[in-house]
């Protein structure tokens, strides 16, 4: 068995390739790394990598992690400001015995001395929401969430091994130095080769508050099937959520367990994820909710020529 699952349609981009790769006997390492840096690479998808939108003070800060399921190994940088594939250093940070998170400045010193891509992350479309953006503020104040897609990215190789990787420019106009659940160990993502593997996209302070992706795995770990898991991380954290502080954020999620069996959940509708199994070519979801339930529908040709149109139309400046 081999599979990939990957958050929002986004991930197709990457996917695609890797999936064809990992039938051919590629690591679920190597397919991690290789999709996320081709999404990494497209500069439409405004919440990963070069293209990303930026902070208040108009830098594209970056975060990104890695896990892999046999080892426990991980790595993860975050608020990097210049580094071109985050989900590589992330990768090459795993394979250290020790300072395997670099934070911002040392991250991004580490990449340049170690021979990664660096230079500037703001591309001129970013730099044109941004000032929007500003125009926009001086009107009611628009909430700091909006135009949120973290990828995140697990792969099952024929060996049994289970990787995941996340990358992401987290909140749009967040403040300097403001890092999300995308880097953190068993909030952003998790793996474990024994049990299956996790990773989350959404409102990364609520998603943090509640460990989603451990959570999963420790769901799965106690029997339960990805699918299963998934909405009971999900709506237990909503509910928690709602419970002691009146308000829930969105927060997605997408599971594989070590069968290449998946799930994905999620409290808002607009979610959608892509799936890779076996010899089947991959396929783009949209989770819909039914109470504490999920239901999934395969996105037409329509929905994803749209979702890539949107992402890829003209941006005017306001003034
Ligand atoms: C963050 N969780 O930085 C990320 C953002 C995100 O979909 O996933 N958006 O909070």
């Amino acid at each position: 068995m081999y599979g990939m699952i990957g958050t929002w349609c986004m991930s197709l981009t990457g996917i695609q390739k890797a999936h064809l790769a990992l039938k051919d006997s590629m690591g679920a390492s190597k397919a991690v790394v290789q999709s996320i840096s081709a999404v990494e690479d497209c500069p439409y998808f405004k919440s990963v990598g070069y293209g990303g939108l930026p902070n208040r003070n108009k830098e594209v800060e970056l975060d990104a992690a890695f896990m892999d399921g046999n080892s426990l190994d991980f790595g993860a940088i975050c608020a990097a400001k210049t580094i071109r594939n985050p989900i590589q250093v992330a990768y090459a940070l795993s394979q250290l015995e020790a300072n395997n998170f670099l934070a911002g400045p040392g991250a991004d010193a580490y990449a340049s001395d170690n021979g990664f891509t660096t230079g500037s992350l703001l591309t001129e479309r970013a730099s044109i929401f941004y000032n929007n953006r500003l125009i926009e503020e001086s009107h009611p104040k628009p909430s700091v969430y909006r135009g949120h897609d973290t990828v995140g990215i697990i792969a099952l190789d024929t060996s049994g091994r289970l990787a995941v990787g996340t990358s992401t420019s987290g909140l749009f106009m967040k403040e300097p130095g403001r890092v999300g659940d995308s880097p953190i160990i068993g909030a952003g993502l998790y793996a474990d080769s024994d049990v299956g593997a996790a990773c989350a996209t959404g409102f990364g302070e609520d998603l943090l508050r509640g460990s989603i992706s451990f959570a999963i795995i420790k769901e799965m770990s106690l029997g339960a099937d990805p699918q299963s898991a998934c909405e009971r991380a999900v709506f237990s954290l909503e509910d928690l959520l709602i419970k002691r502080r009146s308000l829930a954020r969105d927060l997605s999620v997408v599971a594989m367990n070590k069968f290449g069996e998946w799930g994905a959940a999620s409290t808002n509708d607009q979610f959608s994820f892509v799936v890779a199994q076996k010899d089947l070519p991959p396929k783009v979801y949209l989770c819909k909710r039914k109470g504490q339930k999920i239901e999934h529908y395969l996105a037409s040709e329509d929905w994803m020529s749209q979702y890539f149109k949107e992402r890829q139309a003209p941006i005017e400046p306001i003034l």
